[in-house]
């Protein structure tokens, strides 16, 4: 009997078609925000998922799907999935890890200029027509990239990625901190140097945070931390929102406690805080770091590879190439 999937977000037509070779396949073109309420009914008697962040898969939705065997998540980061309640059930969750790290190690460095030399602020000044008026030649000055000093808060793939980017591209001098320095080797190609948080608070100027967010990095950038940053430094968020306190931030670019930021994730997204919304010196995108079309292809490709290996179908039957809590292969939760 064909196994039944259910792809929660709108993807590529090609890659769902993929899927329908192998099994009964539910997609969702019209790309509806289910509740997890919606999630559960559709997943019904389906043992496998291909899930987006913004789905929440936790144990009350594994207990209401007792036949799902796998989550094939897509996105490096899994913070929308409780992982211990999967292996705990005997399912298996996939994610897209190294198929995005430059696409987002580029974004992030697009963000930071952007942030910096006020790119979004000066289209709208034009835009506005202000130029024709009160063109000055003091106009929307902003912050070098080229030898400043750039700090990375998470120093995994994505970071170091961008650290090669600031040293060896805009010469910059790179500094990081992370739950465990990188090894000698690897922190000499990166050309960073690590440091404690709080001398990366006070001098970075410009601040990108990579951290995966957990109960531990909830809030890693408050208000105390900010208030640690230089008055013309820049922070960029393309980790996930929750690590840095949006409220917070609002509150210090407002009265001018920082000098920009760029933000790719938010609390609550895809809400915005209005505070944020309100300030001219913060960079504003919804969520798309990884949004090359090379790259969401083969993290699409990627998570179907995963979810048909997963399922015991095709040439990798069992040995799904990335998955997140391989210790339940082998012995998946039976078919309810
Ligand atoms: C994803 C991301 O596009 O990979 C991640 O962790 O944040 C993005 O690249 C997003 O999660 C889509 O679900």
């Amino acid at each position: 009997m064909r196994a039944s999937v259910l792809v929660t977000r709108a993807s590529f037509p090609d890659i769902v078609e993929r899927l329908r070779a192998h099994f009964d396949v539910t997609d969702n073109p019209s790309d509806t925000l289910w509740t997890q309420d919606e999630l559960i009914e559709r997943l019904q008697g389906r043992q496998a998922a291909l899930t987006a962040g913004s789905d929440r898969i936790d144990a009350r939705l594994l207990d209401a799907c007792p036949q799902l065997k796998a989550v094939c998540n897509i996105g490096v980061g899994y913070n929308n999935v409780d992982v211990a309640a999967c292996t705990a059930r005997g399912v298996l969750l996939t994610n897209t890890p190294d198929v995005l790290t430059d696409t987002t190690a580029d974004f992030g460095f697009a963000l930071m200029m952007a942030a910096a030399r006020r790119i979004t602020e000066s289209e709208h000044f034009v835009r506005e027509g202000k130029w024709v008026t009160t063109g000055r030649f003091d106009m929307l000055l902003g912050a070098d990239i080229h030898g400043s000093t750039l700090g990375i808060l998470g120093m995994g793939r994505i970071g170091q990625a961008i650290a090669r980017r600031g040293a060896l591209g805009f010469g910059m001098k790179v500094i990081y901190h992370n739950r465990t320095p990188l090894a000698p080797e690897i922190e000499a190609q990166c050309n960073a140097c690590y440091v404690d948080k709080d001398a990366l608070m006070r001098e970075s100027d410009h601040l990108i945070v990579v951290v995966p967010y957990s109960a531990n990095s909830h809030h890693a950038i408050g208000a105390a931390e900010l208030k640690q940053m230089k008055s013309s430094a820049t922070l960029i968020n393309i980790a996930r929102g929750g690590v840095v306190d949006d409220a917070a931030l609002a509150a210090v670019l407002k009265e001018g406690g920082i000098a920009a930021a760029g933000l790719d994730v938010f609390e609550g997204e895809p809400r915005v805080h209005p505070e944020l919304l309100a300030c001219r010196n913060v960079v504003l995108t919804p969520h798309i770091g990884s949004a090359s079309v090379a790259t969401r292809r083969a993290m699409a490709r990627l998570c179907v590879d995963n979810l048909i290996a997963a399922m015991g179908v095709g040439p990798d039957a069992g040995r799904p190439p990335t998955p997140v809590n391989p210790e339940v292969l082998g012995e998946l939760r039976a078919p309810a």
